[in-house]
């Protein structure tokens, strides 16, 4: 759904026109100078309960950037710290936070809910907004017949309408909606020109700390191989937003629309180096997942920032999601690699073409799955390869089939998901037609890998039992020790994040939070964790001939510090 096209009868309550410059706000001129009142204002995303993200999400630190003076921003991620409702309003108190603003994709929305609860019951606003909040916002406002969770919501994207929230909270005027709409009740969508600068040097960054979450014994040894860093951190940078492809399932098109926007080469190349600073600074590492929907949406705009990178020599580690399709371009797929390109996820979703067809992604040609990823691993880049079951051509055998393909792949990480109606969706909106979702409101009694209708050639429980059968079999131990074998030849730091990634990659489906889970898993793996640490050790000792470390698509030599050690020092 886009706002600008909401269906209810608040859109011409507010009025929020945005002209670079002419601020007003239904008319009257809009005032951001300074407050009297210095707020305290806590920005919270909560865990699903089930699992944990492995990187902070980047629009609390854009909403802190685009927080006016003299208000005073703070974080908390239930990812990094998870917390109960009670915490979290221990928290509010004990730091005399004045306005909380909460966040929350469709399946963390009950837990969002329950804490906006406990925090308006302790007498303190709250402000809802993302993507579930914008898709129905008569939920948390208590408009379709539940109860209300949220003094305010922020409909779509929030840069325009943040400083506006926080200048009506100061002054205890509050409004129900917040949308970025012009005079005629059209969207106004930033054009991410002038995006701010987000200041991570001040960003309390220690509790998205990923090496906080290894196993004790592992840190000793990963740094008597070499690992030198004190800290990694996977950060969000977004370069863009939007993507026009519209698959049947995706949020995306709907709430960013189709209008691609971009920011300049510029700031993202200055943030990148900023980082790089940083990480320094810290003796950590910083890598950087680039959360644009379709990275490469334009690839002549994707080929020049790359450029940039390298000739700014702003390389860090990077991810990103790019479509199928887009790496056909074998200039584009050198300079990911060249511009510190690592891991690339790529929504697969099926390997049947009709099934494509069924969900419009029919972009996605099965038949070239293997060239492409042949290519990416050609240039030592490897791919997230996201698959979804349920889908209304599956049958049974669909699991059986997606890994038999898959294990003539280059090994990968492979994900697995379940055809999910997420609310305001083209695919919600045609089971909701016909009568086929079982659990319309599945937000509010979140079950991780559950159906929520019933697909056409397959029950929901054969379903859930084809995805049970692809991570059991894509993450066993087996799987994992045939993985590192046949990425021998690969440079011993990749292999080592390969198989640590291998570990944690599995948690999404088998939940491991606790020690004694990963105490099992390390003993189940044994076989290639021992294999990868002798590799290691030899490498360290014994160093690799220049071959193994030349870049296979340039002649550019890692640095000696990398040379010397089996990971990259900071
Ligand atoms: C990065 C990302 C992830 C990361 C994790 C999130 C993270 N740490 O950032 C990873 C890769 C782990 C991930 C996983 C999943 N993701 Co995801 N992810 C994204 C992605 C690509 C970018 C998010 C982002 O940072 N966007 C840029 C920021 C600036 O946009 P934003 O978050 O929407 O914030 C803006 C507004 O929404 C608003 N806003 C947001 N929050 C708040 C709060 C307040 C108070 C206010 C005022 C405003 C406001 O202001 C911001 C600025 O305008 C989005 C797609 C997208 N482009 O957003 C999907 C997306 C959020 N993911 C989605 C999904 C479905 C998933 C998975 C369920 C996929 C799966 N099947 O496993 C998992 C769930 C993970 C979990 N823990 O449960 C859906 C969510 C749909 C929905 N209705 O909930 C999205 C929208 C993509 C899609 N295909 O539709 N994801
Ligand atoms: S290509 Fe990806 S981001 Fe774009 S609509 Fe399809 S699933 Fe969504």
């Amino acid at each position: 759904m886009r706002t600008g096209e909401l269906g209810l009868g608040f859109v011409n309550e507010l009025m929020f026109q945005w002209h670079h410059g002419d601020t007003t706000f239904g008319g009257a001129p809009l005032d951001f100078s300074p407050g009297q009142n210095s707020m305290k204002i806590l920005l919270y995303n909560p865990d699903n309960e089930v699992t944990n993200n492995f990187m902070p999400h980047l629009w609390m630190f854009l909403l802190k950037s685009l927080t006016p003076p003299p208000h005073e921003v703070v974080l908390l991620d239930g990812n990094a710290r998870r917390m109960s409702e009670q915490e979290v309003v221990e928290y509010v108190r004990g730091h005399h936070i004045g306005l909380v603003g909460i966040g929350a994709m469709t399946r963390m929305a009950a837990k969002a809910y329950r804490v906006a609860d406990a925090i308006r019951a302790a007498g303190v606003p709250v402000v809802m907004g993302g993507p579930h909040v914008t898709e129905v916002p008569d939920e948390p406002l208590g408009r379709d017949g539940g109860p209300r969770h949220a003094d305010s919501v922020a409909l779509g994207e929030a840069d325009f309408t943040w400083p506006r929230i926080v200048a009506d909270a100061e002054r205890g005027e509050l409004r129900e909606v917040y949308a970025p709409l012009d005079t005629e009740g059209k969207e106004v969508k930033p054009s991410l020109q002038d995006y701010p600068q987000i200041s991570w040097s001040r960003m309390d960054l220690e509790q998205f700390n990923l090496i906080k979450h290894l196993p004790g014994l592992a840190r000793p040894i990963l740094r008597h191989l070499g690992m030198r860093w004190q800290t990694f951190h996977l950060i969000p940078i977004e370069s863009g937003r939007g993507c026009p492809y519209g698959c049947e399932f995706c949020t995306v098109t709907g709430f960013f629309g189709d209008s691609i926007r971009f920011r300049s080469n510029e700031s993202v190349v200055d943030e990148l180096l900023a980082l790089k600073t940083l990480a320094k600074q810290r003796k950590g590492e910083i890598a950087v997942f680039f959360v644009d929907d379709n990275f490469a949406i334009n690839p002549r705009r994707t080929k020049a920032l790359l450029r940039e990178i390298i000739a700014h020599n702003a390389q860090v580690p990077w991810v990103a999601q790019i479509s199928m399709n887009l790496l056909r371009d074998e200039e584009l797929v050198s300079l990911i690699a060249r511009s510190g390109g690592k891991w690339i996820f790529m929504g697969l979703e099926s390997i049947d073409p009709e099934n494509l067809k069924s969900v419009s992604k029919g972009f996605n040609k099965p038949a070239e799955y293997n060239a492409i990823l042949e290519r990416l691993s050609r240039h030592n880049l490897y791919a997230i390869t996201s698959f979804i079951f349920g889908m209304d051509g599956d049958r049974p055998g669909a699991a059986e089939r997606t890994l038999e393909q898959i294990r003539s792949w280059p090994p990968g990480l492979p994900v697995f998901g379940l055809l999910t109606p997420y609310p305001a969706t083209p695919l919600y909106n045609k089971l909701a037609a016909t009568g086929r979702l079982t659990r319309p409101k599945h937000w509010l009694d979140f079950k991780p890998f559950i159906m929520a209708h019933s697909p056409l050639g397959l029950s929901a429980e054969q379903s859930e039992a084809e995805v049970r059968q692809a991570w059991e079999s894509s993450y066993s131990s087996q799987a994992t020790a045939s993985a590192l074998k046949r990425l021998k030849g690969r440079p011993i730091a990749d292999r080592i994040i390969h198989l640590c990634s291998r570990l944690a990659f599995r948690g999404i489906y088998f939940p491991q939070l606790r020690r004694r889970d990963w105490a099992r898993l390390v003993f189940e793996n044994r076989g290639p964790i021992f294999a990868t640490v002798i590799s290691a050790l030899v490498a360290k000792f014994k160093p690799h001939p220049a071959a193994d470390l030349r870049h296979p698509e340039s002649d550019e030599m890692l640095t000696a510090s990398r040379r010397e050690t089996a990971f990259p020092e900071a």
